[in-house]
């Protein structure tokens, strides 16, 4: 049976987000993967995001009031699409969302609103009885060249890996071998702030190069047992709002070392597409002995290690194998107590390295880091 990939939002102006948080790890326990956009989402956003991650469908949260029109605002961007009956859109948003409105709503195209009350067993029963069958087949040829025809590449292609069953049709693998992208695989420790540094080079990129270049994102994230997964890269990422950027979220699906058994795969499909100028591979946040790119792992143009200033002890150092194969590492929050040591440690830790490798220290959650812009220019190297 097909996994449910489905996305969650709350729209524009609204901060509303407690329901859907528990909403979505009620889905998440049961098996659903959960694209989570975050809050104060404008339709364009979530409708793009949803063509980039080829969900089945889109829940909405509504409490700001203005939920009529913000729900036909989706529907009327799915149809100018051509994909308003194959993403279906459901929501919900307590006693604000009363019952004339939500038929007001239905008739538009809203397949299903959820009132005050409403048991999360229902809404759980709602997405398995609606959702579990869906296969989505290969896009018609009219589709070529669309962010919606590759995002369905990654798709058949991820549930090939998963041994899930696909659409009749051969799972496509792009065009011939095209002119090169460069790939930089992101790892470290969960909580080093891998997704907040991929969030600041890509507004570099946006900012330095050409209007006709694009960067594409693939970002990882833990599956749960019961594998479903909540992917909630997409909310910290904001660049990732730019039709320049095309980002995508995978689940480990049960692979450990921080990819997911479809990553190589949808890496070729990203790079055959011709689209992009740049490919960012972000891990789940790794352990000590996950060497997921490199030599061992994922074939990557540069591979970026990113730590946290609170590692543990020195010892810890000497445990991490990253340490010696990455081309750069950042010591990343570099405005916390103890980053000045953390350097100077990591610096001697590398002395026995062979290699030539980068130490940069940054701090990603400030923008214009001098620190960021440095690791920028060295491995985004020129336009
Ligand atoms: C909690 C809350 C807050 C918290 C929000 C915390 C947070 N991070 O979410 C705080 C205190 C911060 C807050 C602030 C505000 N709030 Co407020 N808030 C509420 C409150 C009390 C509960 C909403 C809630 O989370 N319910 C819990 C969920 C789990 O249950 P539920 O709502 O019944 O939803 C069910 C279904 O609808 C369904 N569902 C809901 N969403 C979805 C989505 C999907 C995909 C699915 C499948 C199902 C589903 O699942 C639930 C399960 O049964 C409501 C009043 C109320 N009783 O509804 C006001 C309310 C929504 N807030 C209101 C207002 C006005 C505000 C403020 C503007 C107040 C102010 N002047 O500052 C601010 C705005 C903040 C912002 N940035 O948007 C008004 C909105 C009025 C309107 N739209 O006409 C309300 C209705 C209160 C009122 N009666 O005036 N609020």
């Amino acid at each position: 049976m097909p996994t449910i990939r489905i996305l969650t939002a709350v729209p524009i102006c609204d901060g509303h987000d407690s329901a859907i948080n528990t909403i979505n790890l009620e889905f998440v326990r049961h098996g659903i993967e959960v694209v989570y956009l975050g809050y104060n989402r404008s339709a364009r956003d979530i409708v793009r995001a949803a063509v980039q991650e080829d969900v089945v469908a889109i829940g909405v949260s509504s409490y700001n009031g203005g939920h009529v029109e913000f729900f036909e605002e989706v529907l009327d961007r799915l149809d100018q699409l051509r994909l308003k009956p194959m993403i279906r859109l459901f929501g919900g948003g307590g006693g604000t969302i009363t019952r004339d409105d939500a038929r007001i709503m239905s008739a538009r195209g809203v397949h299903r609103i959820f009132f005050a009350g409403t048991p999360l067993a229902e809404t759980l029963a709602y997405l398995r009885a609606t959702y579990s069958d869906v296969v989505q087949p290969p896009y018609a040829p009219s589709f070529m060249g669309t962010d919606q025809m590759l995002s369905r590449e990654l798709t058949l292609a991820e549930r090939d890996s998963a041994g899930e069953k696909t659409a009749p049709e051969q799972v496509p693998m792009g065009s011939k071998p095209g002119r090169k992208a460069k790939v930089i695989g992101v790892t470290g420790p969960g909580g080093a702030g891998k997704t907040t540094l991929i969030d600041e080079l890509t507004y570099r990129f946006l900012r330095s190069r050409p209007a006709d270049q694009r960067v594409a994102i693939l970002s990882h994230d833990p599956s749960m047992v019961g594998s479903g997964a909540l992917l909630g890269d997409r909310a910290t990422i904001i660049y990732s709002q730019d039709d320049r950027v095309f980002m995508r979220s995978l689940a480990t699906r049960g692979q450990a070392g921080g990819l997911s058994p479809s990553t190589r795969r949808c890496l070729e499909i990203l790079r055959r597409s011709e689209q992009f100028q740049i490919i960012l591979v972000e891990t789940i946040g790794t352990g000590q002995e996950a060497i997921p790119f490199g030599m061992e792992g994922l074939p990557v143009d540069h591979a970026v290690l990113v730590m946290p200033p609170d590692y543990g002890s020195r010892l810890q150092l000497q445990k991490i194998a990253m340490i010696d194969s990455a081309d750069a590492i950042v010591v990343n929050k570099s405005d916390s107590q103890g980053s000045r040591t953390a350097f100077a440690e990591i610096e001697d830790r590398m002395r026995f390295n062979q290699n030539s490798q980068m130490l940069l220290r940054t701090q990603a959650n400030r923008h214009r880091d001098p620190g960021v812009d440095q690791l920028f220019q060295k491995i985004f190297g020129g336009g």
